[in-house]
């Protein structure tokens, strides 16, 4: 039996170090390196090899490096295979960082201060408290959840949306599509951490920005494919939204003379929302390894068939 991992160097030694370490029984090989592919039942990748279950014949578990697993084609693996997206507290503790960096500058309107800066205008607008903020996650998943959690500390008046219902503690829960309607009509703020899926692929488009009251924001930490671009552009111009702070994008890098580049209206991060985190990473996967070695279900199974 081996784990094969396939991505890049230094998370690589990290987590052979530790693999050596905690799990001894385990060999772990950096992808090329694979003495006997037959032993192979875990992979760990973001791009994994092409013809799986040829490369691996006895291949149980791809595991993806990171929380996302759109950037696989579940059509061209093997059909039994289970993949599994990263959960680990190091990737989540940063993504509620930076989500809470992005609402705090929207709350405080700093994008509208920098702009002042640079005209070499000294004007005040009015301090609001966070009580009086809305702020509406998409995505009620591993991510949406537990920044929803860091924006409720802050003290904004959160809700959340997702496919099936939730029921947090302070956080106002709508699901599905009947309840999104409702839930955009009440938000302020609104960030996504959805899953890239046919679903949501578009899904930040004209429809959602008519639904926010006028003036509203937009944080994007899920993925630039649920974003339509003119649709932001043609709402900035409106007014209907005010700002809009994207970490992801489509393509990626965003192309040169693209207008979101000096738009000022839009604060752009380079995916850099969050990352896995190589140490807090290797023991997620070290205690996923073990449940699924006492026959217990794995942490972040993917549903193949809804795409996340
Ligand atoms: P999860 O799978 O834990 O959560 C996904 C959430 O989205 C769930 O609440 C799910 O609903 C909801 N959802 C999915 N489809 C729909 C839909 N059609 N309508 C309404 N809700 C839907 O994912 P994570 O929280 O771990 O990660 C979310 C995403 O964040 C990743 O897929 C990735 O794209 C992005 N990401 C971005 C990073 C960055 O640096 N920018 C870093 C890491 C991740 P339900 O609860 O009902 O299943
Ligand atoms: C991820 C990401 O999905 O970094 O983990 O985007």
């Amino acid at each position: 039996m081996a784990f094969v991992y396939k991505g890049d160097t230094r998370r690589g030694a990290v987590w052979a170090e530790q693999f050596a370490r905690k799990m001894p029984e385990l060999p772990f090989c950096i992808w090329p390196e694979v003495a006997d592919a037959t032993q192979v039942r875990f992979l760990a990748a973001w791009e994994p090899p092409p013809r799986l279950d040829q490369a691996f014949p006895n291949l149980e578990v791809l595991f993806s490096v990171g929380a996302g697993v759109d950037q696989f084609d579940f059509s061209a693996l093997p059909p039994g295979l289970k993949v599994v997206r990263m959960v680990e507290p190091g990737l989540t503790a940063c993504m509620c960082e930076y989500v809470s960096w992005a609402v705090l500058s929207l709350h405080r309107g700093i994008p509208q201060y920098l702009r002042q800066q640079q005209r070499g205008e000294w004007k005040e607008h009015p301090v609001r408290p966070a009580s009086s903020r809305r702020v509406g996650v998409m995505g009620m998943g591993t991510l949406g959840r537990a920044a929803l959690a860091q924006l409720r500390q802050l003290g904004f008046d959160c809700a959340g949306w997702s496919r099936s219902r939730r029921n947090d503690p302070g956080i106002r829960c709508y699901a599905g599509e009947a309840e999104l309607g409702d839930f955009l009509a009440r938000t302020d703020i609104l960030v996504c951490l959805l899953p890239l899926t046919p679903e949501t692929r578009g899904i930040l488009g004209r429809r959602i920005f008519g639904a926010l009251p006028p003036g509203a924001s937009l944080v994007n930490a899920g993925r630039g494919g649920h974003l339509v671009q003119p649709d932001l552009l043609d709402a900035l111009e409106r007014g209907q939204l005010s700002a809009a702070i994207l970490d992801v994008c489509e393509p990626e890098p965003l192309l040169p003379g693209h207008p979101f580049w000096d738009h000022p209206g839009i604060w752009l991060t380079p995916h850099v929302a969050s990352a896995t985190q190589a140490e807090t990473a290797a023991q997620a996967l070290l205690d996923n390894l073990r449940r699924h070695a006492a026959g217990l279900p794995l942490e972040g199974v993917v549903d193949r068939s809804q795409g996340y």
